[in-house]
């Protein structure tokens, strides 16, 4: 099985967070975060009802549409069927690859989030049509992470990836151009733009300075 053909810009994935925003609303923030130049939006949402999700999931959906950017429900295969999303993201303990192919059909992309070198094999194998490797840093958005794998980790793994690969976890300006670095497609972010008092400027400037480290590697060829 090979990865996804259909061509998408992983540059900025960002990941939706009700714990992040605090009382603002999440329609206006992630808004905000698609006019500063987000690329890809995954919708995750662990508390709410079904019918409480598939209300947000709709609404958000939209409004990816408007900004021409893929949107992804995280987990949830039904919710994202009912809302004609672009695709799940699903995590080692979510449905297994082959069933969620099975119900999603060969168009809508599936990503997998992965630790290792095993779970990497496993999901190319499936068909996965991007992975996330997690996490490259501590994070207190996800509490129960598994050990950081450090940028050094990333760039070992990423040397067994075939497919368009993003790297999550604790990832924000200050350490974007190390992550970029050692070579994925894109960095997936919650708090680094959802979780700012302005998640517009916050995106743009992570995309401002991802141009920046990816104009400096083609001037200067290693
Ligand atoms: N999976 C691994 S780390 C993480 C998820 C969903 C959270 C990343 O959040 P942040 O705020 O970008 O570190
Ligand atoms: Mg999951």
């Amino acid at each position: 099985m090979s990865c996804s053909k259909r061509l998408v810009d992983w540059s900025l994935y960002v990941i939706t967070d009700a714990g992040v925003i605090g009382a603002r609303s999440l329609l206006e923030v992630v808004e905000a975060a698609l006019r500063g130049g987000t690329t890809v939006l995954q919708y995750r949402e662990k508390k709410k009802t079904t019918r409480g999700m598939v209300e947000e999931a709709v609404a958000l959906s939209a409004l990816c549409r408007r900004y021409g950017v893929p949107f992804l429900v995280n987990d949830r295969i039904d919710v994202a069927l009912a809302v004609e999303a672009d695709g799940v993201h699903l995590g080692q303990d979510d449905m297994p690859l082959e069933t969620a192919r099975r119900l999603l059909g060969p168009h809508r992309l599936i990503g997998i989030t992965v630790h290792n070198r095993e779970e990497i094999e496993e999901a190319q194998r499936g068909g996965a049509d991007y992975l996330s490797l997690a996490p490259v840093f501590a994070t207190a958005t996800k509490p129960d992470h598994q050990t950081p794998m450090g940028v050094d980790g990333l760039k070992k793994l990423l040397a067994e990836v075939t497919c368009p690969a993003v790297a999550i976890g604790g990832i924000n300006a200050d350490n974007l151009a190390q992550v970029l670095g050692a070579g994925v497609d894109g960095v997936c972010v919650v708090s680094a733009v959802l979780g700012r008092d302005d998640p517009e400027n916050a995106a743009r400037t992570l995309r401002r300075l991802m141009d920046e480290v990816r104009r400096h590697r083609i001037e200067k060829p290693q």
